[in-house]
């Protein structure tokens, strides 16, 4: 079954064929399917990615009831497409280290830690959660680029004795405030009060094998369920469905509203392919002050240095006026201007239902990206937009 997953890009791609009908894009060996698949399409899935080589739900058709259900109940994503690198032999420890730009010392089995990946001139080439789940054994649980052939070549390089390879683990998020309850419900509450943030632990629920962690790309708590048998998705599906029903679980998907109000990066979307973890706001998650060596150091230590930064800021559209419907989000990157010249890009944007407003993200250069600068661009309609850059994270901004 195919989906039509184009009907957010008629709406908002201003191109010829924005009037045509818009073709399908095809399933082939290529690109698949995760094993939640049939569960989310009759669940309502009205849009998809591709993610990883694979579809990846975006939206179930009502934005808003998503939102409400992820701040307010739970709600449950495929994210799937987040596959998993798997390293392990003797030097998997110190392979793992190495492609991750962040300390690991200290992460023993059970414990998970979010951790930028660099190349070696110090760009970000992903921001998977790496996991030790033995001395010998680690998983990247990566965003959107080809890690399994990046880490294989490092590998490869560093003549490691290590294989590395996809395991068959497929995570299903669970995300709202509620989750907690929810967990309780299926995993006990003894399993749930010991869990910490980022800590996890191999579990079964009803003979479906999983790594249940503390984690997900949201900041109002949840899990992810790392199912580890591929055939058992439509089965854990169902199973959380059904338990999570008294506390109004529904489905839902990365949320981009949640991220950016709550600060989360988006790989590969709110930048371009030479952007460095701290122009991408992951500085805290980078460890170059410390004495572990791993890819790309100097070189990101060179670019800090420059004077050529171009680093992700948060914007607030004001004009037009910020009335939801005002401002066409472009599903592609527009130019960012000050005073007519380029200065940068706007990645993204989204109505933000926790200001009220239109925000987004731009990449800008120094030293436009300073707070209170005011950028131009066109909008999604064709329509000249001003947005002003703001230091505050969105989160912690209250209107009401
Ligand atoms: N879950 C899993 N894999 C993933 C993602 C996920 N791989 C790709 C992508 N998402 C990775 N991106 C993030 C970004 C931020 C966080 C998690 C995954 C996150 N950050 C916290 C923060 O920024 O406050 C805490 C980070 C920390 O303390 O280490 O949770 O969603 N399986």
């Amino acid at each position: 079954m195919g989906p039509k997953i184009c009907s957010y890009a008629r709406l908002n791609v201003r191109s010829a064929w924005q009037n045509l009908c818009v073709p399908e894009i095809a399933i082939g060996a290529r690109i698949r399917t995760s094993p939640f698949f049939d569960s989310t399409v009759s669940a309502g899935a009205s849009s998809f990615t591709i993610y990883n080589g694979m579809y990846m739900p975006t939206g179930y058709g009502d934005a808003r009831a998503e939102y409400e259900r992820l701040t307010e109940n739970i709600a449950l994503w495929d994210v799937a497409a987040e596959r998993q690198v798997e390293i392990v032999g003797p030097d998997a420890a110190a392979l793992t280290q190495y492609v991750c730009a962040r300390s690991l010392r200290g992460m023993v089995a059970g414990r998970a830690r979010y951790a930028p990946m660099c190349d070696h001139q110090g760009r970000l080439i992903n921001d998977p959660i790496a996991m030790c789940l033995d001395n010998d054994r680690y998983w990247l649980s990566i965003a959107d680029s080809d890690a399994l052939l990046w880490v294989r070549a490092v590998a490869g390089e560093r003549g490691a004795d290590v294989e590395v390879f996809e395991p068959d683990v497929s995570p299903l998020a669970v995300q709202g405030p509620r989750a907690d309850e929810l967990g309780r419900e299926l995993f006990g509450d003894e399993v749930i009060e010991a869990l910490g943030f980022f800590h996890h632990r191999t579990v079964e629920l009803d003979d479906i094998p999983m790594v249940l962690c503390r984690s997900g790309w949201s900041k109002q708590g949840g899990f992810e369920l790392f199912l580890t048998d591929g055939s058992k998705g439509t089965q854990l599906w169902d199973l959380v469905m059904a338990a999570g029903e008294t506390f109004g679980i529904g489905p839902g998907t990365p949320n981009h509203a949640e991220r950016i109000e709550s600060g989360l990066l988006s790989f590969g979307s709110d930048h371009d392919r030479d952007t460095d973890p701290i122009e991408a706001g992951l500085g805290a998650f980078t460890s170059l002050a410390s004495d572990v060596d791993f890819c790309g150091k100097q070189a990101l230590q060179a670019r800090v240095d420059s004077t050529t930064r171009r680093p992700i800021v948060n914007i607030t559209f004001d004009s037009p006026a910020t009335e939801s419907r005002d401002i066409q989000p472009a599903s592609q990157p527009t130019t960012a201007s000050v005073d007519g010249k380029v200065v940068g890009e706007i990645r993204t944007s989204v109505w933000g239902p926790r200001l009220n407003a239109w925000i987004g993200l731009a990449q800008l250069q120094a030293p436009f990206d300073a707070p209170g600068t005011t950028i131009e661009s066109v909008d999604g309609a064709g329509r000249t937009v001003t947005a002003v850059v703001t230091n505050e994270p969105f989160g912690t901004i209250r209107t009401s």
